[in-house]
């Protein structure tokens, strides 16, 4: 019988059935020592773990506001430091958080070089407020603030390019992930606490209501993503790629067999698939290890 008390995130949480996020969170906690502190910014996570006056966490927990977990991660490492005590200090938020609204003050933890572990669940939206687009939504995605129609295909713009932000950073550790893949996920954490420095993993986290998708299709998104080379696990060790998903032999399934699973593709043309596939082709290419 699982013993609930052990596990650092317990089954208590109001996340939709299914919900990706909430699985890759699993699998990071599985990482996670108890001397470490979390720090979530507002979202999902956030939302479906803590409604007053309960909380699913096991660890010390705060919430932050949308844009401001950065600082209040420097500001509890600097308390530690102060203290002489190495406990971890890990950041979660989604993607909204990371690429739009927190992304000033991530940017000044990172210049200060402080070894906090900030991971990005990026559902490619801002699931939480009813799936409006982010930096992170892909192109062609239909969304609220990016209707499909008539006169649109959904998202006009190229998702944001997150880890060369990272990158650019001179971080030590940079990783990709996707919530298909729970030991992928777990040993990640595990490298990213024992490198020294800030360290930032993404997370490719499928959101029922935001990919249009069934509650036992999350699992299948983040495999298909990987697959068709669109989302690759990627690690970066001190600025080099170090682990990839693409091999030099890598056979990838076409894009069609992703988004053809997800109502928030169905809208687009053959002309249109066909772009989305060529953005995988050259991720096939740049990332082949
Ligand atoms: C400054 C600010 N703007 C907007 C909001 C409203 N808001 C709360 S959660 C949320 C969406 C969060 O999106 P994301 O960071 O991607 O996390 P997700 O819910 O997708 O996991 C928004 C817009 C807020 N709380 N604070
Ligand atoms: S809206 Fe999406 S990210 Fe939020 S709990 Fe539901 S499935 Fe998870
Ligand atoms: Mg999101």
């Amino acid at each position: 019988m699982t013993n609930y008390k052990k596990q650092k995130l317990s089954p208590g949480h109001n996340a939709c059935a299914g919900c990706g996020q909430l699985s890759a969170v699993q699998s990071v906690m599985r990482a996670l020592s108890d001397d470490t502190i979390l720090i979530s910014a507002t979202g999902c996570l956030e939302v479906t773990t803590t409604a007053y006056p309960q909380s699913a966490w096991q660890l010390p927990w705060i919430h932050s506001l949308f844009e401001n977990a950065a600082p209040i991660a420097s500001g509890i490492k600097a308390a530690l430091n102060k203290k002489k005590k190495k406990t971890k200090v890990v950041i979660q938020a989604g993607d909204g958080a990371t690429y739009d609204i927190g992304l000033g003050l991530i940017s000044g933890m990172w210049e200060r070089g402080e070894e906090i572990l900030y991971i990005c669940y990026d559902t490619e939206a801002y699931s939480n407020t009813g799936v409006q687009a982010s930096g992170s939504t892909p192109w062609g995605a239909n969304t609220v603030t990016t209707p499909a129609g008539e006169k649109s295909f959904g998202s006009s713009q190229v998702k944001k390019d997150m880890l060369k932000i990272a990158l650019a950073h001179g971080l030590n550790y940079v990783a990709q992930s996707t919530s298909a893949f729970p030991d992928d996920i777990t040993n990640k954490v595990k490298k990213a606490l024992a490198t020294p420095g800030p360290s930032y993993l993404q997370i490719l986290s499928p959101c029922m209501p935001g990919w249009q998708i069934k509650t036992d299709q999350a699992g299948q998104g983040g495999r298909l993503a990987v697959q068709t080379g669109l989302y690759p696990l990627l690690q970066y060790i001190h600025g080099e790629l170090s682990t990839s998903s693409i091999k030099k032999d890598f056979k990838a399934l076409p894009v069609n067999d992703y988004l053809s699973i997800q109502g928030r593709f169905q809208h687009l043309s053959k002309d249109e698939i066909k772009q989305i596939q060529a953005l995988a082709d050259k991720n096939i290419k740049h990332f082949a290890l």
